[in-house]
């Protein structure tokens, strides 16, 4: 398949695939290089993407966004009750994760977040599928450096469900930074470049700083405000705008969500204007009984309105260069990406808190998928790419730990230390009499974000056998922090010591003599006996659950590709008649005779009354009226095309005289 790497975006989404000339980013099917992240609830099909954002407004109550925010959260999570606020639908309990109701073809709805986000990308892979004309099944995913291990399964669950495969789930700032050291090709081979990637978003605010040499990134350090993007300045903008209106009306306007939505939708668009200029205009016609709202803003407005954010711009800075343990004046570039970073004020504060200059070599907008679809042709087996190797950092020390069978072994042991490089493997040696259970944990549970268990997977090893007169069994286990950032065991083995003979090197002084007799000794060795069984429990979704979901995936979408089809075909009934009316009048005109004419005027208005009754039809019957009338219109225009041919002919006929 042609590796596809997708940036999720809170606010939109882009994806790109790899091709042999290089990475493209793919346009869908309205022509833009990015994709509204939102799922539309209509009364027969789904509206994802564009056509869910042009009737946003009108069918508020059923269209979910700001997916990326609530992916793999139980429903009891802290940020559930942070969220509430810019929803327009319900967030509900969906089997104890968060979910959102809606109307969906005339029925009350649940949808888990999970299924929400495969719509989404089931949506995203169908739009690459269509206009690249090339199989997409492995994708890499960019996802925000503080998704927990819970929702980092979600969205690897959420790609399965939308048939995708995912081969790698990335953190957004190094799917970046590896696009950024594959597009520098001068780097150094030596000595590497000390460099500060930071992405202010709609909804979140990341930085990561790392080291990049030729075909090398090793991710030293990162820190992120969840909470600090787009979207607070657009709720601080119609908040601003919402309290002047109701005070200058006597309304109010939030009271009514369709109102407030297009207070924020001018809010956004306001918000982007004064990026460029330092006045603006405010206007939204007939907001709330009739009364057309007007007001404007200067960019010092729009400063003290986001003046508790722009203080907090700093903080996230000092944090990701504490953890990569250097100070603002190892760092040699700053690469700003992300559409919130283009509010003059913002960079401002973060050139100050770095204390240099920005940079941006990256493109904003297109940096991460770039590098998402890059980090993904690294995986595929067909593509050749340069090599590139890269390392992350693992945020929370982990534990893993096991019963203890045989007195004085240990019963657990910190395995991936904070800050250490993952991808990584430690293989460990355990004493065991029979099978047994591990689990992994973090350590530091008190240092976690709020909402995040500390319980991280478990698992069963079975099939240990203890031979025969002994009382148990070396076990190796290999423990992974793997590409996704995700704790498994990859394999366990029993091993058993066994003696071997083995030849002694000759010890003489000069050549080994001809009649030399190789001497022997015993050494113990140890040597795998049997593959161990390992079931896993972890945050992912059971399989018989994810096949269920992919199930009704699959018909959602080909249900919408149903109603999409049918629309399609209705419409082009419609044009056929308007189309054969107009023709009638003027190139068929002396192909009809007027009683001719005058039937199929009427059959025409028949059509159109008919398909007036007929919203509701299935893809035959409108097929089946299509080429009813199709039919009369072929039969006028073969008489047509006949006095076409005979006309050139005679024309040739002419010339060849
Ligand atoms: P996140 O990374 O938080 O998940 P995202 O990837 O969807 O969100 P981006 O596409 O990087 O976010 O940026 C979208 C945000 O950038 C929106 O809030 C948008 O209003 C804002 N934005 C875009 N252009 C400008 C501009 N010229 N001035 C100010 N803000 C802008
Ligand atoms: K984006
Ligand atoms: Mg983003």
């Amino acid at each position: 398949s042609t590796p596809f790497g997708i940036d999720f975006g809170n606010n939109n989404s882009v994806v790109a695939v790899a091709k042999n000339r290089g990475i493209d980013v793919v346009v869908n099917e309205v022509s833009n290089r990015s994709t509204p992240s939102l799922v539309g609830f209509g009364l027969k099909n789904r509206f994802i993407g564009e056509s869910g954002k042009s009737q946003q407004t009108s069918n508020i109550k059923n269209t979910v966004d700001n997916i990326k925010r609530i992916v793999g959260l139980d429903y009891n999570h802290p940020d559930v009750e942070y969220e509430k606020k810019f929803f327009s639908t319900q967030l509900v309990d969906v089997d104890g994760k968060v979910g959102a109701k809606v109307r969906f073809a005339g029925e009350q709805e649940q949808f888990s977040s999970t299924q929400l986000a495969a719509m989404y990308f089931n949506k995203l892979k169908s739009t690459v599928v269509k206009e690249t004309k090339s199989t997409i099944t492995d994708v890499v995913i960019s996802v925000p450096v503080w998704y927990s291990q819970a929702q980092r399964h979600a969205v690897s669950d959420a790609a399965k469900i939308a048939g995708l495969n995912p081969v790698r789930i990335v953190n957004d700032l190094t799917a970046a930074a590896v696009g950024y050291g594959v597009l520098k090709g001068d780097l150094p081979e030596d000595k590497p470049t000390t460099i500060a990637f930071v992405d202010i978003g709609h909804s979140s605010y990341e930085i990561t700083i790392a080291n990049l040499k030729k075909g090398e990134l090793k991710v030293l350090g990162s820190a992120y405000d969840k909470n600090f993007g787009g979207r607070d300045f657009d709720y601080a903008i119609a908040n601003h705008f919402a309290d002047e209106l109701d005070s200058k009306h006597k309304v109010e306007v939030r009271s009514n969500p369709k109102s407030f939505s297009r207070i924020l939708a001018s809010a956004e668009k306001i918000k982007k204007v004064l990026s460029a200029n330092t006045q603006a205009p405010f206007n939204v016609e007939s907001v709330i009984n009739d009364i057309d709202f007007s007001s404007s803003l200067t960019r010092d407005d729009l400063e003290e309105l986001v003046a508790p954010l722009l203080e907090r711009v700093h903080l996230p800075v000092e944090a990701a260069l504490k953890q990569a343990g250097l100070t603002k004046e190892d760092i040699e570039f700053v690469e700003v990406i992300g559409g919130g970073s283009r509010v003059p004020s913002l960079k401002e504060r973060i050139s100050e808190a770095f204390g240099k200059p920005l940079s941006f070599h990256l493109n904003q907008d297109e940096a991460i998928a770039r590098g998402a679809a890059f980090i993904c042709a690294i995986h595929s087996p067909t593509l050749r790419v340069r090599p590139f190797k890269f390392t992350d950092v693992n945020p929370h020390s982990v534990s893993y730990h096991w019963d203890q069978q045989v007195a004085d072994d240990e019963d657990h042991l910190e395995v991936f230390p904070t800050g250490s490089a993952f991808p990584s493997t430690k293989v460990i040696t355990l004493e065991r009499t029979g099978d047994f259970k591990v689990e992994a944990k973090y350590t530091n549970p008190s240092e976690l974000p709020a909402g995040v268990p500390a319980e991280i997977a478990q698992w069963e090893i079975q099939g240990v056998k203890v031979a025969e007169g002994q009382d148990s069994i070396a076990v190796k286990a290999k423990l992974r922090n793997n590409e996704s950032g995700f704790y498994s065991i990859e394999s366990a083995y029993t091993v058993e010591e066994v003696e071997e003979e083995q030849e002694i090197p000759y010890e003489g002084e000069g050549p080994v003599p001809e009649d030399y007799e190789p001497q022997y000794k015993t050494v113990k060795v140890l040597r795998s006996k049997d593959n161990l069984t390992i079931v896993t429990k972890d945050a992912s979704l059971p399989e018989d659950e994810l096949n269920k979901l992919l199930e009704k995936e699959g018909q959602l979408s080909s249900s919408d590709e149903l109603v999409f089809k049918i629309q399609n075909k209705r419409n082009e009934i419609e044009e056929y008649i308007y189309d054969f009316r107009a023709k009638l009048d003027e190139k068929y005109s002396q192909f009809v005779s007027d009683s001719e004419k005058e039937d199929l005027f009427e059959l025409l208005s028949k059509a159109e009354l008919w398909l007036e009754d007929h919203e509701d039809a299935s893809l035959g019957v409108f097929t089946a009226k299509y080429e009813e009338l199709a039919s009369k219109g072929n039969l006028i225009k073969g008489r047509y095309l006949q006095a076409e041919n005979e006309k050139k002919e005679a024309a040739r006929a002419k010339k060849e005289a």
